[in-house]
């Protein structure tokens, strides 16, 4: 008997701190994916077209004030509302790219005093992304790229603190081989799009073959 066992595709993430350069990479590797016939689709959390992202978004652009942990479960739940979908095309075959996801939610919140593990523990069993291209960038070199935004957490004290604890995130991870790759983010766009098309297309054709982990920080 021949059994099809359908390919699945990668989960590829984008993490790191403001400015560090994730959308530009995110984007462009999509369109490099998109364009040598790969099946693939782009994400971004926060997500702000749901209702859920309406809410975050207003907080972000300080239109609206909530409490540290009530924003902080919002984070998370604009994740797990997205969850099936990502399932589904995962399963299909597709390869996501995502723009952020709950290390970052993990790494804001706790910068502002929440307790690290408190934080975590509301994305526990979500989708395991099959690597994590961490944007390391120094909040001072992020500063000079034209200097931080209006919205919230857009200050370069909160940064620095934020890089420190994405940092305790990956040590939690130091049995997962491979899960991370750091890239210093102050280098040419172009060089580092280079180094991401080929890191993703070996990991395109490995996960293929491995089952999907809805096991995050498990
Ligand atoms: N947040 C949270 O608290 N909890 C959560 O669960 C989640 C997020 C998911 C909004 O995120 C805020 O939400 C964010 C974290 C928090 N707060 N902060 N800070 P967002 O993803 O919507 O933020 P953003 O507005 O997209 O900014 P960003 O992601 O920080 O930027 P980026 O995507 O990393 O960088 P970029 O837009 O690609 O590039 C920034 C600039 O640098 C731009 O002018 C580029 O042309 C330039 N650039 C890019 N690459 C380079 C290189 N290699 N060299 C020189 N210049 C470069
Ligand atoms: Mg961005």
């Amino acid at each position: 008997d021949i059994i099809n066992i359908k390919k699945r595709g990668a989960f590829i993430l984008f993490e790191g701190c403001d400015k560090a350069g994730k959308s530009t990479q995110a984007n462009k590797l999509f369109e490099y994916l998109r364009n040598n016939g790969h099946s693939v689709e782009l994400l971004k959390f926060p997500d702000r077209k749901t209702k859920i992202g309406q809410i975050i978004n207003a907080y972000l652009a300080n239109e609206y004030e909530l409490d540290d942990k009530a924003i902080h479960l919002l984070f998370s739940v604009n994740r797990w509302e997205r969850m099936k979908a990502m399932k589904n095309l995962l399963l299909s075959g597709k390869t996501l790219i995502v723009d952020r996801y709950a290390y970052s939610g993990v790494s804001y919140s706790a910068a502002k005093g929440l307790d690290l593990n408190w934080c975590c523990s509301p994305d526990i069993g979500l989708l395991s992304p099959d690597v994590i291209f961490f944007m390391d960038l120094t909040a001072e070199e992020a500063e000079k790229r034209g200097g931080f935004g209006e919205e919230r957490y857009e200050k370069k004290s909160l940064q620095e603190k934020v890089r420190k604890i994405f940092y305790m995130l990956k040590e939690k991870d130091s049995d997962k081989d491979s899960l991370w790759r750091i890239l210093n983010a102050n280098q040419s766009v172009e060089l580092l799009h280079k180094r991401i098309v080929e890191y993703s297309l070996k990991l395109i054709e490995k996960c293929s073959q491995l089952p999907l982990k809805e096991d995050l920080w498990k």
